[in-house]
C-alpha cells in the first residue's frame, strides 16, 4: 500500500509541519481546518531556507478519499474535528493520531473503524502567520498502535515521514511514550500555566515544592498504572525525567502557559484527566492534580 493521498486535520503547527514535509517529498496533501487558509505555504527549514511550497487546504472533505487520515488538532478539538471528517471514509482507512495527554487515543481508537496509530513528536515549530510555518529544530517521532497491532503499517508510516525529513521510527509501546510525555506535560504544564512563568522558574521557590508534590502524585499513579519511567525507577526515575526537561526547556513558555496567555482553551482535561481518573480508579488520592485540573478548568 503506499499511502500517497494524506488528509491532515488540525493546522497548528505540527500539522503544517507534517503537511509541508509530505507534500515537499511529492505526496498528495489536504490540509483541513476550521478556517480558509492560503494554499501557498512557506515553510521555513531549522537551517533558513524559505521553501515555498503548494497544499489543497479546505474547510470541508474534498471529494478524493485519502490513503491516511492524520489528525494533529489539540486535544480538546480532536472528537469534534474527526467527526466533521471521517463520514465518508472508506472502511480500513488508517488514522494517526497526533494529540498530546492521554485521551483522544482510546476513544478514537475505540470509534475509528480502520487501523488506529499514535504518534508523538519532539520536532519544534511554530507557526509563524496563516501561510509560514518555521521548523525551528529537529525532533523525533514514535509512532506505533496502543495495543502493539500493525506493525507493518507503523513502519510504512515511519519510512513516509523519515523520507520527508521527520526523523521517525515505529515501536511497539507507544501507550507507555504517550503517559511518559503525559507525565512531564502533567508536571510542568499546568504549574507554569496557573502561576504564568517560564519552564526554568520552576527551579526555584516557591514553585519547585509544587513541582516536587506534583512529581510525587504522577509517580503514585504511574506505579499503579504499572508505566515505568524511561530511565531510573519509581519516583527517582520520574524526578530525573521531570527536572532534566525543566533544564532543558527553562526559557520556554510551555504550550499550556502560551494557550492561557492568548485566551484559548488548553489541554488540561487531556494531560490532567487521565491521571486523576486512573487515581480514582485505583483507590489513590491526587490532591494537587485536582486541584490543577479544577483551577485550569475555570
Ligand atoms: O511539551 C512541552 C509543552 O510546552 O507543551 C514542555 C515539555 C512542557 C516544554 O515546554
Amino acid at each position: 500500500m503506499a499511502y500517497a493521498r494524506h488528509w491532515i486535520v488540525g493546522p497548528g503547527a505540527i500539522g503544517r509541519l507534517l503537511a509541508l514535509r509530505l507534500a515537499q517529498n511529492g505526496h498528495s496533501v489536504t490540509l483541513m481546518g476550521r478556517r480558509p487558509l492560503p494554499t501557498h505555504q512557506t515553510l521555513m527549514t531549522p537551517q533558513g531556507e524559505a521553501l515555498s511550497l503548494e497544499v489543497v487546504t479546505r474547510t470541508t472533505p474534498p471529494p478524493e478519499v485519502p490513503d491516511v487520515l492524520h489528525l494533529t488538532t489539540k486535544a480538546y478539538a480532536a472528537e469534534a474535528a474527526y467527526g466533521a471528517v471521517a463520514a465518508g471514509l472508506p472502511a480500513g482507512t488508517p488514522l494517526v493520531l497526533w494529540q498530546n495527554g492521554f485521551h483522544t487515543q482510546p476513544l478514537l481508537g475505540a470509534r475509528h473503524g480502520g487501523p488506529v496509530l499514535c504518534a508523538t513528536t519532539t520536532e519544534g515549530a511554530y507557526v509563524a502567520a496563516d501561510d509560514r510555518v518555521v521548523h525551528a529544530g529537529h525532533g523525533d517521532t514514535a509512532i506505533g498502535s496502543l495495543d502493539g497491532d500493525h506493525d507493518a503499517l507503523s513502519r510504512a508510516m515511519a519510512r513516509q515521514l523519515n523520507a520527508a525529513g521527520l526523523s521517525a521510527r515505529a515501536v511497539p509501546d507507544i501507550r507507555r511514550r504517550l503517559w511518559h510525555k503525559l507525565a512531564i506535560n502533567a508536571a510542568i504544564n499546568p504549574l507554569v500555566a496557573h502561576h504564568r512563568i517560564r519552564n526554568g522558574e520552576l527551579r526555584d521557590a516557591p514553585f519547585r515544592d509544587e513541582v516536587e508534590a506534583v512529581i510525587g502524585e504522577v509517580a503514585t499513579v504511574m506505579q499503579a498504572e504499572g508505566i515505568a519511567p524511561p530511565a531510573g525507577s519509581g519516583l527517582e526515575g520520574w524526578r530525573a525525567l521531570v527536572w532534566k526537561v525543566v533544564e532543558a526547556t527553562a526559557d520556554n513558555r510551555a504550550s499550556m502557559l502560551q494557550d492561557v496567555l492568548a485566551g484559548r482553551p488548553t489541554e488540561h482535561a487531556a494531560i490532567l484527566g487521565p491521571l486523576c481518573e486512573a487515581a480514582r480508579h485505583r483507590g489513590l488520592t491526587t490532591p494537587r492534580l485536582d486541584a490543577l485540573l479544577e483551577a485550569l478548568a475555570k
